[in-house]
Formats: structure tokens, C-alpha cells, sequence
């Protein structure tokens, strides 16, 4: 601490602030324009122009660190002037129209005026009209309005990375531009926001801008990041999103969904208001009692296994727990999974083999810490796109990034050395990298000693990889493979991060397995800014799995074929549970394809577009004598459905999320729900109430939590209350535990970490004559999987509107396709028509299609082949053919 003294007033601060700082926290007003908390002191407006005792001149206080007895003043007349003078110039220039202004007393240039008593410059007008900049769907930028304190564009590059605007010319001719004057969304903007959020006017401002009345504190829907934002209410309606400046994850950082993809599906036209009955094949709107009783007199009648539960990573915490119990202990059967078998069902099984935790090992927050990162089969800036700007900023300030990925992703911009793999590869490469590490002696011995096992018979394979085979086979030159192991390896701490590039192939674990080796080589375990980071997709998905809704395992990851485990749940839930473990989610489909599983519970997820093979899967799901989908719109399932239950979003109810690195969040109700829509707790406890009559009584999330709380170790001291502002990590294990930031600091989960040799095998389908290219599939930035949301969003859909093929110049050459022809895409499994888009991204000999569009849905080319062990399927490789429409 420092003791400074300002106007009089002996103040207290921290080390290392800026007078600014120390007086704002002082709560001495200190007039700014261009200054921003989480941005770099700039000192550009000179508003905040401050005397210093033996300090010539007027110095700005935002870049001016504190010193011990310092002596200060910020009001005096000649600082009046100084102020008065910056602020004619500025006013001079800028519209006085404040009353009819969208930013109105929320205006830091009018708080600035009236703090100075000026309400027009004493200078002439200066009437230079600037161009309107609306191209982007989401916001406007209006030059008129600008006062050039730069926070949009230091925003643009500190925060984001992207560097889509900078300050342009100089003196009078100076402004807010981008590269060659483009319109902004033909720039690399990627409609985050952060500009606008930053704009102390109404230069940068949302099309749509409502005054709010008050926010409310919830967690975003959409990725596992779990960015906090707060919902902009008014009149009972959410009008805008913004984010936290206090959440430790996103520090009021959000992407393009989080901010601008929110309001127009939960107040869409198309949400579910009523429960619906299919009659004569209309579906025809019930009461509650009459929908729930149907769909229990039907439940009732199969036999634990004529029955399957499909569970939902968009959902609570809470609303999982009830909806894995329901099938466990009222339907007695463990056919219950969901998502993540589509996921990172390899990195459970992979890493859970490893190190004894299936989680991610390191915190979003300790990235910073990095001092070098190996993105494998992630495209982090546009699927996790805030822990895509921590990358970004990291990278800026030394950090070295390698990316692997058949795709040239945005992050390889950034990149030290860029792999362009072959999609399915993944073994050899890291194979191949480990061997180098190891043959030149870069690797961690004592570590490998004193922590892991097995290490011997990896070595001895090692000795046997061929390096020119991998070069064949990954497709990528020896010397990039050297160059990447030599950076990963000697950069301390180094830090992997990994996603469905890795998972989603049928030898998904052996993927994973390989990941786990690299690390545990090089010893980057256990420590601040290392670790392997497997970054989960769903909002809940994390937390989906905490709860068991995974057919071979209770709460808290407890084999339901444990009897001690068991029997714990029995005498809690007063119940006989089933102890054979039931069908993973793909197992169901071919189950209810034989006839066995009769009667399918669909909670949140789209199976008829995020499945693989669908052609395949309708068939199968037509053969159901009775199907009951829970959702918040109808989708593609819930067509097939006999009855369809409304949901609430998460803005309509209470609970928690938990997040890529374990933070347990809490949600929020913000609204009231739309229509007779009910909470997904709600409706399962309802289920359960009716057809088991114990066990569902509760009242509210709270209960519910304290419930999981009991009997699931790892969250035992986790409560409501602990989580209010921050959340907290798990494991957990009492109420003094702090939570846990970073997994196996003094030893693995299972004790010593283990290494598995790994063999190369190839993907199931290769090209061939008939079909000779290799179809990936992914994800884009402004859409969410199947879409239900994120095409109810009219800005996203204007980004965004259509699926399109990517494919290589030299193969679109080969089949006289152009850019934005149409093109029929054939698997083995049937075919889809989409547009191609000739793009420089993509490896020749390889497509990219994502999932988003119902109109082109890719699925129906995918393989259901599945690994062995995750039963995982290959989405990430199919064999196919293309033709010109
Ligand atoms: N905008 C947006 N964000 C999302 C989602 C969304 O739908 N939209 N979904 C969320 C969910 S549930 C998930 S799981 C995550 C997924 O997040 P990611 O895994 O980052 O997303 P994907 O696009 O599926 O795949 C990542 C990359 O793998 C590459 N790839 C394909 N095959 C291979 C291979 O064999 N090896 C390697 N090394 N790379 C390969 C692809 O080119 C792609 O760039 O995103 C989450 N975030
Ligand atoms: N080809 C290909 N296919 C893939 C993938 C791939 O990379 N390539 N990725 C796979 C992966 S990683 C994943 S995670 C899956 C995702 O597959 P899904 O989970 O099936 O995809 P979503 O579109 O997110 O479906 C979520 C559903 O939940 C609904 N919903 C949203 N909020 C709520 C709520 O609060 N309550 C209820 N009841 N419903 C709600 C939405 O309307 C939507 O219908 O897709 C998989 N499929
Ligand atoms: S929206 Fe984001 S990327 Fe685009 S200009 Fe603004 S800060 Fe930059
Ligand atoms: S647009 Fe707004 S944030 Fe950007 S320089 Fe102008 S006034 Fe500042
Ligand atoms: S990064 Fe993920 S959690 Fe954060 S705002 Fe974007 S979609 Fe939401
Ligand atoms: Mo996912």
C-alpha cells in the first residue's frame, strides 16, 4: 500500500495503480474520455489533466503510476480550462442533439459536459459530415458521433485480436477506419461487439438500442465457456446483453452469440407456448395434466429395457440430475446418455485412463500463464471464442501457438508453425512428436519419474515409429513436425488444447490417449498455464456428465455397477436401482431400430440433424411406439414426437451451469416463462411425481441442488450461496474447500499417470474411385449446431445464411465448379445439395461442411461407425463424391 494525498484527502492505494485508478477507487470523481478499465492507460483525451506537487505541467492521470506521498490536485481553475478547452474542441464537432440521442443520460461525453458546467462550444461549429457505417446487422457506426478517444479500437485489438478497425489518417481527416475503407463486415470483424460496448457515445451503437430498466446476473447459453452476462430488461422483455466486468472467465468480454444472439430467440414467435398431443398426425394443443398423464399412461407400460432417456447438455445441473434419476430409479433402466457422446466421450474415457479425471486439467484464467499453446482439432476463436482472445492476447505478449488442423482455421494468423493434417491423422502426429521430443532429449524425465507409469513400453514403441511414415500419412513435412515438437516441448509451461478434431473419430481414445502421452513426456501437468485442456462444447455439458446422465455411471462419475455406490443411491432415492449399465446413445438408435426400445424420452437435443447417418436414424425412430420430446421449440425431433413438452430457456428459470474448466455457475431467472411453458426440473419432477410418487417433491432448483450436493463428492461443498458471484471449481469436497483451479498438482486422480502406447489406424472410410474426397464437419461462428436458436436470430441468419461447402481451388478446378455453385454432396449413406464456396483454408482432397442448416443436412452423409470404447462416432471423416447441380 501507498499513501497519496489528493485535494486535501490522505488516501491509501494499491502499488502500481494509476492516479486514476487509486482516485476512482477513492471515489473522487476525476473527469475521462478515453480511459477503460480493461483497457491500456491510452492518455489521448487529456481530459483527466491533474497538478502534482514537483510535477511541471498537466499530466494525465490515467497514465500516471502512483508514487509514495504523492500530493495532488484534480480541481483547480487551470485544470478547468485545460478541461474546457479539450471539450469545446470535441463539442464543436459533435451533434447536440442529446434529448432525442438513443444514448441519453448513458452518455460519458454529456456527464463530462456537465461536470464541467458547458453545455455548447464557444468555438464555431465545424460541420464535417462523415460516413454511416451499417453494414453490420447487430450495430451501427456513426463517425458523426465520434469523439476519436479510441476505445473501439484498442478494444478491437487488446480484447479481440482481430484488428478489424484502427484510427486512420491524422489531424482533421482522422477517424475510425478500416483496411481499404471497407464496409465493416467485409473486414475480419467478427461482430463481437466490444467496440460498442467500449464507446463512451452513440458512436458505435446497437440498431435496436433499448433503454433498460434493470439487469439481471445469468450465465450464456450457448458454449461451454460460460461467459456471465447481464440480461437488459424492460417491461418484462430482454432488450439488450451485456457482459461482466467482474466474472472471472470473461471479464465482460462476450463473442457475437453471447451479446447479440440472446433476446430474439427467447421472445421468438416460434418458442413452444402449450404442451402438444399428436392426433390423426396434427399435433393438437393440451393442458399440462391432460399432456403428462398421456405421457405417463404410456411410459408405464415398457419394460425397463424397452425404454431410453436422452438427457440435454443445454439444460441445469439440476434438470439433469432429476431427468437421469427419473430413468434410474422410476423407468429402473441405465439407457440414459446424451451429447457428449457426440463430443468428448473420448476425452472421459481417454483422459479418465490417463490421469483418473476426464476434465479439463488447468483454468480458462491461467491460459495467460502459457508459455506456449498446441491447438489440435479446435477452432478456438470461433467455437470458444473468449478463450479465443485470451490466446490471441497471450500470443501478442511472447507466447508461442501451434495449430494442427486440416482447416486454416483464423488462429493460424497467429501461429508459429501451422499443421495442415491430414483429417484422422492425429495419432501419427503426436506419435511422431513424442518421438523427437524423445530422441533429442527434450523430454521431462524426472517427472516422467517420479509421476507416471509405464513409461518403459512407450518408449519401446516410440523406438519402433516410423517418421516417414508419418510424414505419408499426416501429410505434413518432417521438418514442421520437428518444429512444432522442439517449440512444445521446450516452451515451459505449454499448455494443449483440444477438441472435436480429436474426439470425433472411431479411434477417438487412442487420440486422446496420444494427447495425454505428449503431456505427461514433457511434464506439463499439474502447474499454472500447462495441462491438457479438452474445451467442452455445450453450455451444461460438463455438468450433464457430473450428473450422470451417462449410461454407465451415478453422480459425480460412481459406477452404477459399484453395489457400495448403489446401494448409497437406493437407500437415499428408496428405491432398488438397476446395476448393469445401460446404452450409450448411438446403442439406443440401433436398439430402437431392432424393436427392443420402444418408448424414447427426448429432453433439449436434436437427434434428427446432430446425428450421424440420418436416413438411417428416421428409419429407426419411426419404428417407436411413443416418443415424447421437451423443448423450447419444435424442431426436427419433436416432429416425430407424440407429444412435445414446452420448455423454458435459461432465461426463464433458476439453477446452475458448469463450464469447460469444472466452474459451477449460477443461472438466473430474468423472465417470466413465455406462454405455459415450464422449466425442464418442472416438468421431469412432474413425470416422476405421477408415476413413482417419491422422490420428485421439490419446490424449486434450490432443493434439488442440495440434494446433488448429498451424494456426489465432488460438489458436496458447493452451495448456492458459495456460488452467487464467481462460482467455484470442483472437486469440492467440503464446505471450507476452496475448489480446485488446477487437477493432479501432487499427484494424478488415480495416483501415477499412465502411458499407453497407441497404434495408428486409419479412419473407416478412405477416398477411392467412387468417392474420392474426405468430407470434415464443424462448426461456424455465428451458428449453434442444428440452429434451433441461432436461426431465429436475424443478424446471425444475415451473417450466416446458408450452409456452405468449402473446397479447394485446384479440386473445384478438376470439377468445373465455381464459387457458388450449386453441388450435390454423396456418402455412402445418401446425399445433400449445397453451395461451394472455393476457399484458401481448405487442405486439397478435403471438404468442410458444418450442421447448422435443416435445408442442407449434413448429417445424412456422416458414418455411424463408432470407436469401440467411446463409442464415439466418426463425424469428422466420411468418404464422398460431388457433382455439379
Ligand atoms: N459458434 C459455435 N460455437 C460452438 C458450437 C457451435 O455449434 N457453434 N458448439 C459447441 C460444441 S458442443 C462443441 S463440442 C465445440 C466444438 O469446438 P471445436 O472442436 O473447436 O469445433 P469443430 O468445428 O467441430 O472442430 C474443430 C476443428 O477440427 C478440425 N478437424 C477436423 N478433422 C480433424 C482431424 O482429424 N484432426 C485435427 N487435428 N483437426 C481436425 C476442423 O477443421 C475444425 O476446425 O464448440 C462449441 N462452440
Ligand atoms: N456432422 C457433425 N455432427 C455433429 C457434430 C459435428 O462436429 N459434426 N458435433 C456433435 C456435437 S459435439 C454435439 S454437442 C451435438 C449437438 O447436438 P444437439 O445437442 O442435438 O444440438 P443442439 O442444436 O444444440 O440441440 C439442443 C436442443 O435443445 C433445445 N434447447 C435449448 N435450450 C433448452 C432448454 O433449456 N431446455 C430444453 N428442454 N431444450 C432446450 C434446442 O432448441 C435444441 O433443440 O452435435 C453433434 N453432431
Ligand atoms: S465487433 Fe469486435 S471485431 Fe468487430 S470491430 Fe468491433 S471489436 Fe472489432
Ligand atoms: S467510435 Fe466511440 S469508441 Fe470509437 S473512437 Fe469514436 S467515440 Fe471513441
Ligand atoms: S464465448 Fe461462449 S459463453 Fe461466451 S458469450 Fe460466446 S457463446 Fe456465450
Ligand atoms: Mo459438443
Amino acid at each position: 500500500m501507498i499513501r497519496i494525498r489528493i485535494n486535501d484527502q490522505e488516501i491509501e492505494a494499491v502499488e502500481g495503480q494509476t492516479v486514476l485508478e487509486a482516485a476512482r477507487q477513492a471515489g473522487i470523481y476525476i473527469p475521462s474520455l478515453c480511459y477503460s478499465p480493461d483497457l491500456k492507460p491510452y492518455g489521448g483525451c487529456r481530459m483527466c489533466v491533474i497538478e502534482i506537487d514537483k510535477m511541471r505541467g498537466l499530466p494525465t492521470a490515467c497514465t500516471t503510476p502512483i508514487t509514495e506521498g504523492m500530493v495532488m490536485r484534480t480541481e483547480t481553475p487551470a485544470l478547468s480550462d485545460a478541461r474546457k478547452a479539450i471539450l469545446d474542441l470535441l463539442l464543436a464537432e459533435h451533434p447536440l442533439d442529446c434529448v432525442s440521442c438513443v444514448k441519453n443520460e448513458r452518455c460519458e461525453l454529456q456527464d463530462v459536459a456537465r461536470y464541467l458546467g458547458i453545455s455548447e462550444s464557444r468555438l464555431p461549429r465545424n460541420s464535417r459530415v462523415q460516413a454511416i457505417d451499417d453494414s453490420n446487422p447487430f450495430f451501427t457506426l456513426d463517425r458523426n458521433r465520434c469523439i476519436l478517444c479510441a476505445r473501439c479500437t484498442r478494444a478491437c485489438d487488446e480484447i479481440t485480436g482481430n484488428n478489424a478497425i484502427e484510427i486512420v489518417d491524422r489531424g482533421y481527416e482522422s477517424r475510425v477506419g478500416t483496411v481499404a475503407d471497407r464496409p465493416l463486415v467485409e473486414t475480419n470483424c467478427a461482430s463481437c461487439g466490444e467496440c460498442v460496448a467500449h464507446c463512451p457515445v452513440a458512436a458505435f451503437i446497437p440498431k435496436d438500442y433499448v433503454k433498460p430498466e434493470g439487469p439481471v446476473s445469468t450465465i450464456c447459453p450457448y458454449c461451454g465457456v460460460g461467459c456471465s452476462i447481464n440480461l437488459e430488461i424492460s417491461r418484462g422483455k430482454i432488450v439488450g446483453v451485456s457482459g461482466d466486468l467482474n466474472n472471472p472467465i470473461s471479464n465482460g468480454r462476450l463473442c457475437v452469440k453471447g451479446r447479440y444472439g440472446i433476446k430474439e430467440f427467447v421472445h421468438h414467435p416460434d418458442r413452444l407456448t402449450n404442451p402438444l398431443i399428436k392426433r390423426d398426425g396434427e399435433f393438437v394443443e393440451s393442458a399440462w395434466d391432460e399432456a403428462l398423464e398421456y405421457a405417463c399412461s404410456k411410459l408405464y407400460q415398457y419394460r425397463p429395457e424397452e425404454v431410453a432417456v436422452i438427457a440435454s447438455a443445454k439444460a441445469t445441473n439440476e434438470e439433469n440430475y432429476l431427468i437421469q434419476k427419473f430413468a434410474r430409479a422410476v423407468l429402473k433402466t441405465n439407457n440414459v446418455d446424451h451429447s457428449a457422446r457426440l463430443c468428448h466421450a473420448p476425452t472421459v474415457t481417454g483422459l479418465a485412463a490417463a490421469f483418473g479425471s476426464g476434465a479439463m486439467t488447468n483454468s480458462i484464467g491461467d491460459l495467460k500463464e502459457s508459455a506456449c499453446f498446441f491447438i489440435l482439432g479446435a477452432n478456438t476463436s470461433e467455437t470458444h471464442p473468449i478463450i479465443g482472445f485470451d490466446i490471441k492476447q497471450a500470443v501478442k505478449n511472447g507466447a508461442k501457438l501451434v495449430v494442427a488442423n486440416p482447416v486454416k482455421i483464423p488462429l493460424v494468423r497467429y501461429a508459429d508453425v501451422y499443421l495442415q493434417i491430414n483429417p484422422g491423422s492425429d495419432v501419427m502426429l503426436l506419435s511422431a512428436m513424442c518421438k523427437i521430443i524423445n530422441d533429442e532429449g527434450l523430454l521431462d524425465q524426472e517427472f516422467i519419474d517420479q509421476r507416471t507409469e509405464e513409461f518403459d513400453q512407450f518408449k519401446k514403441s516410440l523406438k519402433k515409429f516410423d517418421l516417414e511414415q508419418a510424414v505419408a500419412v499426416t501429410g505434413v513435412p518432417l521438418e514442421d513436425i520437428r518444429k512444432a515438437a522442439r517449440l512444445y516441448a521446450s516452451s515451459k509451461p505449454a499448455s494443449i488444447l483440444y477438441a472435436m478434431g480429436v474426439t470425433q473419430h472411431r479411434h477417438g481414445t487412442d487420440n486422446v490417449s496420444a494427447v495425454a502421452n505428449l503431456a505427461m513426456l514433457t511434464g506439463n501437468l499439474g502447474k499454472p498455464g500447462g495441462g491438457v485442456n479438452p474445451l467442452r462444447g455445450q453450455n451444461n455439458v460438463q455438468g450433464a456428465c457430473d450428473m450422470g446422465a451417462l449410461p454407465d455411471v451415478l453422480p459425480g462419475y460412481q459406477k452404477v455397477s459399484d453395489d457400495q455406490v448403489r446401494a448409497r443411491f437406493e437407500s437415499a432415492w428408496g428405491v432398488k436401482l438397476p446395476p448393469a449399465p445401460g446404452l450409450s446413445l448411438l446403442e439406443i438408435i440401433d436398439a430402437v431400430d431392432r424393436k427392443q426400445i420402444k418408448a424414447l424420452y427426448v429432453v433439449g437435443e436434436n437427434l434428427m440433424l446432430s446425428d450421424p447417418d440420418l436416413n438411417h436414424l428416421k428409419k429407426a425412430l419411426m419404428k417407436l411406439e411413443f416418443l415424447v420430446v421437451q423443448d423450447i421449440f419444435m424442431n426436427e425431433t419433436a416432429e416425430l414426437a407424440r407429444v412435445v413438452l414446452p420448455s423454458t430457456t435459461f432465461a426463464e428459470k433458476e439453477g446452475t451451469f458448469t463450464n469447460t474448466e469444472r466452474r459451477v455457475q449460477r443461472l438466473r431467472k430474468a423472465i417470466n416463462p413465455v406462454g405455459y411453458s415450464k422449466p425442464d426440473w418442472w416438468i421431469t419432477a412432474q413425470l416422476g411425481k405421477r408415476l413413482c410418487g417419491k422422490g420428485f417433491d421439490f419446490s424449486n432448483s434450490t432443493q434439488i441442488f442440495e440434494e446433488i450436493r448429498s451424494l456426489t463428492p465432488s460438489y458436496a461443498g458447493i452451495t448456492y450461496e458459495r456460488v452467487q458471484n464467481n462460482g467455484m471449481q470442483w472437486p469440492c469436497p467440503s464446505i471450507n474447500h476452496p475448489g480446485t483451479p488446477i487437477l493432479h498438482v501432487e499427484a494424478f486422480t488415480r495416483g501415477k499417470g499412465v502411458f499407453k502406447a497407441v497404434k495408428y489406424l486409419p479412419p473407416a472410410e478412405s477416398p477411392d474411385t467412387e468417392y474420392p474426397f474426405i468430407l470434415t464437419t464443424g462448426r461456424s461462428l455465428y451458428h449453434f449446431h442444428t440452429g434451433t436458436m441461432t436461426r431465429r436470430v436475424r443478424g446471425l441468419k444475415q451473417l450466416q445464411p446458408m450452409e456452405t461447402l468449402e473446397i479447394a481451388a485446384t479440386d473445384a478446378v478438376g470439377l468445373e465448379i465455381e464459387d457458388n455453385d450449386l453441388v450435390n454432396v454423396s456418402s455412402r449413406r445418401g446425399s445433400v445439395r449445397a453451395r461451394a464456396r472455393i476457399s484458401k483454408r481448405i487442405k486439397p482432397g478435403t471438404i468442410f461442411m458444418t450442421f447448422h442448416f435443416p435445408e442442407t443436412a449434413t448429417n445424412i452423409l456422416t458414418n455411424a461407425v463408432r470407436d469401440p470404447v467411446a463409442k464415439i462416432p466418426e463425424l469428422k471423416v466420411a468418404a464422398v463424391k460431388i457433382e455439379k447441380v
